[in-house]
C-alpha cells in the first residue's frame, strides 16, 4: 500500500495543519493582498490570489474580498487583468522580471500609477468570488462584495471573447506560457522550440529566481531566453490588442485555461442573477466554451484533450495534466471522464502501489523528458491536484478524488507548504510558505468536513 494512503488525520491533526497553512497565509499578507511567498514572488499574482480568496473564504471573509478587490483595482481599461500587480515597496532587483521590464506603462490601456506586468492567467476570478460568497459569514456584505466585482468579472471575461478568440469559434487563446499558470510544461515545448529569436532580439537580463531557488528546480536558461522574447515583443509593440492577436509567434488553445474559463463564465451566471442581471449572456458563454472544449480539444482518435496551437493546426503530442482538466466541466460527456479516469490511473500517471507515490504528477511519468523536480515537467503541485480532485468529486469518481486528497494532505504533512513535490519521495521544492499551497489544503480539510462528532477524515 503506498505512504499515501496508510493512516488518518485525526480532529486534532487536522486543525493543527489549518492553523500551520492559515499562518503561512498571514505571512504572506501584505495588507491589502497576498504574495505567492516571501522570497521567489514578492508580488502579487493573479491566479494565485483567486485560490488565496478560495482558501480564506472558510475563514476570513474580509481578506479574502480583499484580495481579489485588490487584484482588480489593477484590471486595464480593456478588461485584461494583468498576471502581475506589482508592489512598490519591493526593491527593484527582487523579481525578474519586474516593472522596470514590463513598463506598462506603454499602454494606454493600463491603470494610471500603478505597475503590472502586460499579460493575463486563468480567469478563475468569478469561481474564486462566487465560493468567497458562499461561504461568507456576513452574506449580505458578501452580496455588497459581489456588486461591486460583477462589472469587472464582465469586463474581463469579455476581454478574453473580444482578443483572444482569434478564430470566433470559443477557445481562448495564450500569448505566453507565463499565461498559462503552467509556464514550463512540456506542453509548449513544440511551439516554444519553433520560435525563431533574430540576432540582437533578446534583451539582456538577469534571473532573480535562481537566487531563491535550486536552479535544477527552475526552468533553463534556454526556456527563460524564450519567455524573456516574447514578453519583450509585446511590450515593444505597446501591449496593442490587435498586433497581439494577430502577429503572436506564441498563439496556443489550451485545456486548463479554457476550462476555469467555462467554469468561471457559469460562475458569473450565477453571480448575475444574485446581483440583479440577466445571467443569459454568461450561460451562454460557458455553453459556448463547453461546445468548443469538447469540439475542438478532443482528440478522438487518442481518446484524450490537448492543446491546439492556432497558427499551425497541430495539437501538442505530450500528455500533460492539462489533459485532465475539462473534468472540471460537470457536463463532460460521460465516456471523456472514462477516458481521463483510465489515463489518470494508467502507468503514465499512477505510479505502482507498491511504491510510495503522490498523485498527480504534472507530465507522463514515462515520457523522456519527465523530471520528477524541475517545474511543471513532472512535480506534483497542490493547485492542478485540487482542480482535479473538485472534477473527480463531482463526477463521482470517489475513490481517485479520495487518493488525491490524501496525496496532497499527506505532501504537506510531510514536507510543509511547499511549491511542489517529488511524485516519489513527497520532497517539496522551489518556494516555501507558498500560498496557495495553504489555502487550498484549507479548503480540502473544510470542503469535505465530516458532520461534528464524527472524528476521523480519511486522509494519509
Ligand atoms: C510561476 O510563474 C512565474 C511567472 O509568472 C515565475 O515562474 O516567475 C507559475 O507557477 C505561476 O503559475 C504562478 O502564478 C507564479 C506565482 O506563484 O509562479
Amino acid at each position: 500500500m503506498p505512504a499515501t494512503h496508510a493512516s488518518r488525520l485525526t480532529g486534532s491533526e487536522a486543525a493543527e495543519l489549518e492553523e500551520a497553512a492559515k499562518a503561512v497565509l498571514d505571512d504572506n499578507w501584505r495588507g491589502a493582498s497576498t504574495v505567492p511567498s516571501p522570497g521567489l514572488y514578492p508580488h502579487q499574482w493573479s491566479w494565485d490570489s483567486a485560490f488565496v480568496a478560495i482558501g480564506r473564504s472558510w475563514y476570513d471573509q474580509q481578506r479574502a474580498q480583499t484580495e481579489l478587490e485588490t487584484l482588480f483595482d489593477a484590471q486595464w481599461a480593456n478588461g485584461m487583468l494583468p498576471h502581475i500587480v506589482f508592489d512598490p515597496a519591493v526593491p527593484p532587483g527582487r523579481y525578474f522580471p519586474g516593472p522596470d521590464f514590463w513598463q506598462s506603462n506603454r499602454a494606454s490601456a493600463s491603470p494610471q500609477g500603478m505597475a503590472t506586468s502586460g499579460i493575463t492567467q486563468p480567469p478563475l476570478h468569478a469561481a474564486a468570488a462566487l465560493e468567497v460568497y458562499r461561504h461568507a459569514a456576513d452574506p449580505p456584505q458578501a452580496l455588497i462584495f459581489l456588486e461591486r466585482l460583477y462589472p469587472r468579472l464582465v469586463a474581463q471575461h469579455a476581454y478574453l471573447d473580444r482578443w483572444r478568440d482569434p478564430d470566433r469559434r470559443g477557445l481562448a487563446a495564450l500569448v505566453h506560457p507565463w499565461e498559462s499558470g503552467l509556464d514550463n510544461s512540456p506542453a509548449w515545448d513544440q511551439a516554444l522550440a519553433g520560435l525563431d529569436i533574430p540576432p540582437g532580439a533578446l534583451p539582456s537580463y538577469q534571473r532573480f529566481d535562481i537566487a531563491h531557488a535550486d536552479p535544477a528546480d527552475r526552468p533553463t536558461d534556454a526556456a527563460y531566453d524564450r519567455f524573456v522574447y516574447l514578453a519583450a515583443r509585446y511590450r515593444d509593440a505597446g501591449y496593442d490588442d490587435t498586433t497581439l492577436l494577430t502577429r503572436s509567434p506564441f498563439l496556443i488553445q489550451g485545456p486548463l485555461f479554457n476550462a476555469i474559463r467555462r467554469w468561471s463564465a457559469h460562475a458569473l451566471a450565477t453571480i448575475a442573477t444574485l446581483v440583479g442581471d440577466d445571467p443569459a449572456p454568461h450561460q451562454a458563454e460557458a455553453e459556448r466554451i463547453r461546445q468548443a472544449i469538447l469540439g475542438q480539444l478532443w482528440d478522438p482518435a487518442g481518446r484524450r484533450f490537448g492543446t491546439r496551437d492556432v497558427r499551425t493546426g497541430r495539437r501538442t503530442p505530450e500528455d500533460t495534466i492539462l489533459a485532465f482538466t475539462p473534468l472540471l466541466d460537470p457536463e463532460l460527456p460521460r465516456p471523456m471522464v472514462a477516458a481521463i479516469v483510465e489515463l489518470l490511473g494508467s502507468p503514465c500517471f499512477h505510479p505502482a502501489e507498491a511504491v510510495e507515490h503522490y498523485l498527480v504528477p504534472t507530465y507522463d511519468l514515462r515520457a523522456p523528458g519527465f523530471d520528477p523536480r524541475r517545474y511543471w515537467r513532472g512535480p506534483v503541485w497542490i493547485n492542478t491536484d485540487w482542480l482535479l480532485w473538485l472534477g473527480l468529486r463531482q463526477h463521482g469518481v470517489d475513490d481517485l478524488a479520495a487518493e488525491l486528497r490524501a496525496g496532497m494532505l499527506g505532501l504537506v504533512r510531510k514536507s510543509g507548504f511547499r511549491e511542489y513535490f517529488h511524485p516519489f519521495g513527497g520532497q517539496g521544492y522551489g518556494a516555501s510558505g507558498f500560498a496557495w499551497t495553504a489555502a487550498l489544503a484549507i479548503d480540502v480539510l473544510h470542503r469535505d468536513r465530516p458532520p461534528a462528532g464524527d472524528r476521523g477524515m480519511l486522509s494519509p
